[in-house]
C-alpha cells in the first residue's frame, strides 16, 4: 500500500514535467512580455489590461501552421486546412497530400516564415488551444461536438493549465500595438503598431532610414506576386514600444472581440498588405464572421503564463513526498540512494518545514 502510494505521488509528479515539457515543445513561438499591469485606456476606449500577459512577437507563420496541421489533421474534422492556401496565387503554399485518415502537410520553403493565411478565427481558436492542451477542442476555447461552447477567462486559465496560449482580446492586442511602454500605466498611445504617430512608409531594407515601415497597400502592392507578404519581422526598426512586429499591415490579425454579444462576429485588427495605411491605426476596427477565411486575414496569439502556480504544484508534491516517507517505516531515515533536493525552498516549502520543525 504505502509502496502504491509512493507510485501514484511519483508519477504524478512526472506526469506534471512530462506534459509542462510538451507544451513547451508545441510552442516554437516566440513571445514578448506585457507590462504595465492597469494601464489606462487610450482616448478610443481600449488598451487597457488589468493583468500582466505576453503576446505572439510576430504573426503564426505558415510553417508553424503546417506544424499544427501535420500534428491533428490526418483527419481534417475540422476544416483547418484550405484548399486555397494551395491553390490560390495568394495562398500562403501549405499543401496537403494523400486522402482523408492518413493526410500530410508540407510549406514550400520559401513561404515558411511567412504568415499564414486563409484561416478562420475557430481555426486560430483551435490552434490555441492545441498549443495549451495538445488538443482542438480543450483549452481556453471549450468546443462540444465542434461548436464552442464557452471561453475560459484568459487570466484564471493561465493558473489552470500552467501557460494558456488564446486569441488576444481586443485590449489585449491592442496596448501590445498601440500603448507606449516607456508611460507606465498612464494611458499614452501612438497613433500606429510602429512607435509611431505618422503614417508608416514601406522600406524593407531600414538601414538608411529611423524605422515606421509596414508592409500596406498604396497605389499597388508593396510586394507583388508571388508573395504578397513579407517574411515575419522584416521591418526591423519598426516594432511597438513592447516589440511586436507587423502588428500593422502583412495579414489582419483576429481578436476575441465580440462585437453582437453572440459571437457571430469578431474583432479584426490591424490592416494587410491589401488595403491602405489609415487600416493600421489605431482608430481603425473592423469584424467579420468568424468563419471567413481570406487572403488578408492571419492571426497572433496571445499567453498568460503562471509559473509560480506550477512552481507550488511541484513543490507541494516533493513535499508530500517527503513527509510521507518521514511517517512510513523508514522513520525519518532517507533511503540509500536518495537525496533531498538542495534546490531553494519556494515559500511554501519554507513555511511547511518552519510548523513540523515545531509541532511534529
Ligand atoms: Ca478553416
Ligand atoms: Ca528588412
Ligand atoms: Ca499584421
Amino acid at each position: 500500500m504505502p509502496q502504491t502510494a509512493i507510485r501514484r505521488l511519483l508519477c504524478g509528479v512526472v506526469v506534471l514535467c512530462v506534459t509542462l515539457g510538451a507544451n513547451a515543445a508545441r510552442a516554437d513561438i516566440v513571445m514578448v512580455n506585457v507590462g504595465n499591469a492597469g494601464n489606462a485606456a487610450d482616448s478610443t476606449g481600449y488598451g487597457s489590461v488589468g493583468y500582466n500577459y505576453q503576446i505572439g512577437k510576430y504573426e503564426v507563420t505558415a510553417g508553424q501552421y503546417t506544424a499544427f496541421l501535420s500534428a491533428v489533421a490526418a483527419t481534417d474534422t475540422y476544416g483547418l486546412y484550405n484548399i486555397d492556401m494551395w491553390s490560390s496565387s495568394y495562398g500562403c503554399k501549405i499543401e496537403r497530400s494523400g486522402s482523408s485518415g492518413s493526410y500530410t502537410y508540407s510549406v514550400a520553403s520559401d513561404y515558411a516564415s511567412r504568415p499564414v493565411n486563409y484561416v478562420s478565427w475557430y481555426d486560430a481558436a483551435r490552434y490555441t488551444n492545441w498549443l495549451t492542451t495538445g488538443n482542438t477542442e480543450s483549452g481556453v476555447y471549450t468546443f462540444s461536438g465542434g461548436t464552442l461552447q464557452s471561453i475560459a477567462d484568459h487570466q484564471l486559465a493561465g493558473a489552470t493549465y500552467g501557460t494558456a496560449y488564446f486569441i488576444p482580446t481586443e485590449n489585449e492586442w491592442y496596448k501590445a500595438a498601440y500603448h507606449d511602454k516607456s508611460a507606465g500605466t498612464a494611458g499614452t498611445y501612438f497613433d500606429y503598431p510602429t512607435s509611431s504617430d505618422t503614417a508608416p512608409g514601406r522600406d524593407m531594407t531600414e538601414d538608411t532610414n529611423p524605422g515606421n515601415n509596414a508592409n500596406y497597400y498604396a497605389s499597388g502592392y508593396w510586394i507583388g506576386s508571388p508573395y504578397y507578404r513579407t517574411t515575419v519581422g522584416e521591418f526591423e526598426l519598426s516594432d511597438s514600444p513592447y516589440g511586436t512586429f507587423d502588428q500593422g499591415g502583412n495579414v489582419w490579425e483576429w481578436n476575441e472581440a465580440d462585437i453582437f454579444g453572440d459571437g457571430s462576429s469578431r474583432g479584426l485588427r490591424g490592416g494587410s498588405f491589401a488595403h491602405g495605411s489609415v487600416t493600421l491605426a489605431s482608430s481603425y476596427r473592423v469584424s467579420s464572421d468568424p468563419t471567413f477565411e481570406d487572403i488578408s486575414i492571419g492571426f497572433r496569439v496571445s499567453s498568460v503564463p503562471e509559473p509560480g502556480s506550477i512552481a507550488l504544484l511541484v513543490s507541494g508534491g516533493v513535499v508530500g513526498l517527503t513527509w510521507w516517507w518521514r511517517r512510513t517505516s523508514h522513520g525519518g531515515r532517507r533511503s540509500p540512494g536518495t537525496t533531498r533536493s538542495s534546490s531553494v525552498p519556494t515559500p511554501a516549502v519554507r513555511r511547511r518545514r518552519t510548523r513540523r520543525g515545531r509541532g511534529e
